[in-house]
């Protein structure tokens, strides 16, 4: 038996994961939006190793955001406001420029929210896409909309290539695990919705208190 991470993906699980996400009040549970990206980065892990930089940096952040949770404080790390709440009127977020916080949960999960977006482009792209569609053309449209204006040069470079690498629209519906094409173009637009809202809420919350540019 291996790590979770190397557990087969399946889709449905993703979905089922943020459908946990929001609570009745549309606050957003940091324990389930967590476990989709434990989800999505199985899937990633699968498509190989040119991947394993993302997936490492992407670990590293739930790893952050897992230790909050576990930690002394880990009551106040159940829903992203509430974490949001207590960071702030502790001093626990370095607002401006790097300094004693280097790891918050707000400027971690801040990484996690750009990614989501680009993950929402993607899908969306994915989910529309004709037969002859090429995943790497639709990875990296939905790249250069979102993600990459927080990259350096070197990063975008990197992940350039890595989407070059990305298999075809067959095999890609394929590791998707939920059978044929047009179960998989349905189950995108069920999970898309859901993606969005956790988004939009966030979003919401980052803008209201001026926290969408943490260092
Ligand atoms: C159902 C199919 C969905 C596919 C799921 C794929 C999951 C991808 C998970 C990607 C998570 C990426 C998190 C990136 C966070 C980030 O922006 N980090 C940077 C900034 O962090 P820092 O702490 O320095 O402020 C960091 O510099 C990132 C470095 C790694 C490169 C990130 C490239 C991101 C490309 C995203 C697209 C993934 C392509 C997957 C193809 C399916």
């Amino acid at each position: 038996a291996g790590t979770e991470e190397d557990q087969k993906f399946c889709l449905q699980e993703v979905l089922d994961t943020f459908k946990l996400c929001l609570s009745e009040n549309k606050e957003v549970y940091l324990e389930h939006y967590v476990a989709g990206w434990r989800g999505l980065i199985k899937f990633l892990n699968s498509l190989g190793s040119v991947f394993g930089f993302i997936s490492k940096d992407a670990v590293n952040k739930i790893h952050i955001l897992v230790t909050l949770l576990n930690g002394e404080s880990g009551s106040q790390y159940v829903t992203v406001q509430s974490m949001v709440t207590y960071e702030l009127e502790n001093d626990l977020v370095d607002l401006t420029k790097r300094g004693s916080h280097p790891e918050s949960g707000c400027r971690t999960l801040l990484r996690l929210h750009r990614a989501l977006r680009w993950l929402e482009l993607f899908l969306e792209r994915l989910r529309t896409s004709s037969e002859e569609g090429k995943t790497s053309v639709m990875c990296s449209e939905a790249y250069n909309e979102s993600l990459s204006q927080f990259h350096p040069w070197v990063v975008r470079k990197a992940a350039g290539m890595a989407f070059c690498m990305l298999p075809g629209r067959p095999a890609f519906f394929e590791v998707m695990n939920v059978g044929p094409a047009e179960q998989v173009v349905a189950k995108l637009g069920e999970a898309l919705p859901l993606i969005s809202e956790v988004y939009q809420i966030t979003e919401e919350l980052y803008t209201r208190q001026s926290l969408m540019d943490l260092p």
